[in-house]
């Protein structure tokens, strides 16, 4: 059995955890923070059975989207303006996925 540690973006979530429980998927929803950018991400946990991880992925992947996002520049805090303040950008992908080995899984 494995667990399935997705993070996608917030706008994707929604979709994503339907398409997911529409497949029969048991999932919870987390809602986490990325440590670059400091916004608001979704992390699904998903357990299922290591022949289910493919189409796990193949649902994120369709449901999920990549972006471009500014990365906050010290002018997004209040500091000013100068030549160095234009904000840059950085891609985030659609769903970034972990699957970890489950030793035990047991609903007591
Ligand atoms: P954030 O940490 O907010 O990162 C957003 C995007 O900023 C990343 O997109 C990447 O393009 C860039 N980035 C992240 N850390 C960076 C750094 N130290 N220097 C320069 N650029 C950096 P993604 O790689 O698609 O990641 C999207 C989100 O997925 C991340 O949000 C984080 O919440 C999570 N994530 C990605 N890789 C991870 C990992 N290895 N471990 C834990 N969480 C991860």
């Amino acid at each position: 059995m494995k667990l399935v540690l997705a993070i996608v973006n917030n706008d994707d979530a929604a979709g994503a955890a339907a398409e997911l429980t529409q497949e029969g998927f048991t999932i919870t929803k987390l809602s986490t923070t990325g440590g670059f950018l400091q916004a608001g991400n979704t992390t699904l946990m998903i357990g299922a059975e290591d022949e289910e991880v493919a189409h796990i992925k193949e649902i994120l992947r369709r449901c999920s989207f990549t972006r471009r996002k500014k990365v906050p520049s010290s002018a997004a805090y209040g500091h000013g303006i100068g030549p160095n303040a234009v904000p840059a950008e950085t891609q985030v992908t659609g769903a970034t996925v972990f699957v970890v080995n489950i030793e035990d899984f047991e609903k007591l």
